[in-house]
């Protein structure tokens, strides 16, 4: 007889927990625990996806006939922990092993290596297949390598998968089509809405659970429209690949004030808890470039984000862990401001992808990246408070994916493991895929002084307070050849301008 426990990620009915379950005599048990809610104060939106998608798959696994114990968060027995619930039903049967599908953090984990111990019994965890690489594959792979770069796994995975290959090598005879994706917003343009489900009587009362025990989390509750079961997270995708897939690759690095969610696909939280498995989203993705409705850029860039950026993060977790999370290459140390949490900034961009972030639990990658992540790795932000946030505010957020996208793609923390350079940018870059700056105080022209866009100074501040470590990058080398034929004038209006900035971030925290 055995306990078959279910984490909240692990919404999938091919889970390998669950093969060779014994129908009449297994127990499978999904609990909602205090432990897994608050370990970092997760976005009420999430806490809601998560709850509601747990329940509707136990609902789905009742029906199949097989025995399952749910535990509801306000269950008065509820000892708040997965290892205090799973104790707590194995008392209560007669079971020889309690067998998991391996927790995709590696906190988690490290913690279940402790359980047999702690609950006298076998504790079997199985691989979690839903992957399209190994841990074990990764490391092959990265074996031997000096350089970690995700395009060369991209090809191996495309290899591996025969996907958008032909006989002589990748369908269109380029591996990537980048430079066709960098598109800026086009003025009127008018973007389909993402897909909405209506809050069923299940998802209402987790929202007033949310609502009971999480009133200090961060985030908006109302609207709540996201998926959360399996015909609902396909019919998600299947409005993405109808609806929104043709301009997938051209504006995928646009950003348009009051527009969200863009062309991307918001599969992202449906994929990390299982109710999406990504094999089916890339061949979606590919049918539809065969069957000619959706051209092979858009197509190509999609299927890269799935086949190749997320497997290689995950790969990178798993390879570098526990080190990765400790590390602090730029030595960064500010605490992160205020606004963060508030949305309440004078700088534009920064306000309408926080506030969206607020609003949404969802920011493109784009906004995550280049005005967010921008922000934080000019400004020095201690990588401890930057994971922190990031890992809490967005719905599709898990360590193992947040983790290497923020310490190695945002902040440089891991010295380069994962990005060749620091995607560092000043507001040139923001005013060209954007239409924020329009909107602004601060005038993304001006370079210097108290009119001038933040991240111009703070872009240079940054280039010249980083000497030490980034000079000898030879990426950086036409970056730090700019910097030396500067006016000592300039650099002073640049150091100036940077310090009254600070100052003023730090007089914000103070009054908080
Ligand atoms: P789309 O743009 O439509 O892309 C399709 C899918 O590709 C995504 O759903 C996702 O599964 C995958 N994908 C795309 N980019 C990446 C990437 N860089 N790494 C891994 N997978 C990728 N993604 C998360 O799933 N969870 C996170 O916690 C997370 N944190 C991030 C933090 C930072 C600082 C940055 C720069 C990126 C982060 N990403 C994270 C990656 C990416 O931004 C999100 O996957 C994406 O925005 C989710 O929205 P979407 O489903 O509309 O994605
Ligand atoms: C994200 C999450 C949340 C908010 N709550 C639960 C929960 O109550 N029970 C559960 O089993 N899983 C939850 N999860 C997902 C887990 O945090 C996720 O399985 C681990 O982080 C993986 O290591
Ligand atoms: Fe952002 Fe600078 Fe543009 Fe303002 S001017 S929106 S701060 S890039």
């Amino acid at each position: 007889m055995k306990l078959r426990l279910i984490l909240g990620d692990q919404l999938s009915s091919d889970i390998s927990s669950l093969r060779d379950v014994d129908a009449k005599n297994d127990t499978l048990l999904m609990c909602e625990v205090r432990a897994e809610a608050t370990y970092v104060k997760h976005h009420k939106k999430k806490i809601v996806f998560v709850f509601s998608s747990m329940r509707h798959f136990a609902a789905e696994l009742v029906r199949s006939e097989l025995n399952l114990q749910y535990v509801k968060y306000d269950d008065p027995q509820n000892s708040g922990s997965l290892v205090g619930e799973v104790a707590r039903f194995l008392a209560q049967g007669d079971y020889d092993e309690v067998i998991v599908t391996a927790p995709s953090e590696y906190r988690l984990s490290n913690e279940m290596q402790s359980w047999p111990s702690i609950l006298g019994i076998p504790v079997t965890i199985r691989e979690d297949d839903r992957f399209l690489c190994t841990p074990a594959e990764f490391s092959n792979w990265a074996k031997g390598r000096k350089q970690l770069r995700m395009e060369y796994f991209y090809r191996e995975m495309r290899r591996k998968y025969s996907v958008l290959m032909d006989e002589t090598g990748p369908v269109g005879g380029q591996w990537n089509y980048d430079s066709d994706n960098r598109k800026p917003p086009v003025a009127g343009m008018t973007v389909p809405d993402t897909y909405r489900a209506e809050p069923d009587s299940v998802t209402q009362e987790i929202m007033t659970l949310v609502e009971t025990h999480f009133p200090d989390h961060f985030g908006d509750l109302y609207p709540f429209h996201f998926a959360v079961t399996r015909d609902q997270a396909l019919a998600a995708l299947d409005e993405f690949i109808t609806r929104r897939l043709t301009f997938f690759g051209d504006y995928q690095d646009a950003m348009i004030q009051g527009e969200p969610w863009m062309y991307h696909s918001h599969i992202g939280l449906y994929l990390n808890c299982g109710l999406l498995n990504p094999l089916e989203c890339i061949e979606r993705a590919e049918a539809a470039f065969h069957k000619g409705d959706a051209p092979l850029n858009a197509v190509e860039g999609f299927i890269r984000q799935i086949l190749g950026w997320r497997e290689y993060v995950r790969g990178i977790y798993w390879h570098e862990m526990p080190h990765y999370a400790s590390q602090n290459f730029l030595e960064a140390k500010r605490t992160l401001p205020d606004f963060f949490w508030t949305g309440v900034t004078q700088m534009n961009c920064m306000r309408q992808c926080i506030t969206e972030t607020k609003q949404n639990a969802y920011a493109h990658h784009i906004q995550r990246l280049m005005v967010l992540g921008n922000f934080c790795l000019l400004a020095g932000i201690d990588p401890d408070e930057v994971n922190n946030w990031y890992l809490l505010v967005y719905a599709d957020a898990y360590e193992w994916v947040e983790l290497p996208n923020v310490s190695g793609m945002i902040l440089f923390a891991d010295g380069g493991q994962l990005a060749s350079k620091p995607y560092a940018a000043s507001g040139a870059y923001i005013k060209k895929m954007s239409n924020y700056c329009a909107s602004c105080t601060y005038k993304v022209t001006v370079k210097n002084g108290p009119k001038a866009c933040p991240f111009n100074y703070l872009y240079w501040d940054f280039i010249g307070r980083n000497d030490a470590k980034l000079r000898g990058n030879p990426r950086m080398g036409f970056m730090y050849k700019s910097l030396d034929r500067m006016s000592t004038e300039k650099r002073h209006a640049i150091r100036d301008d940077s310090r009254r900035f600070f100052k003023a971030l730090e007089t914000n925290e103070k009054g908080r």
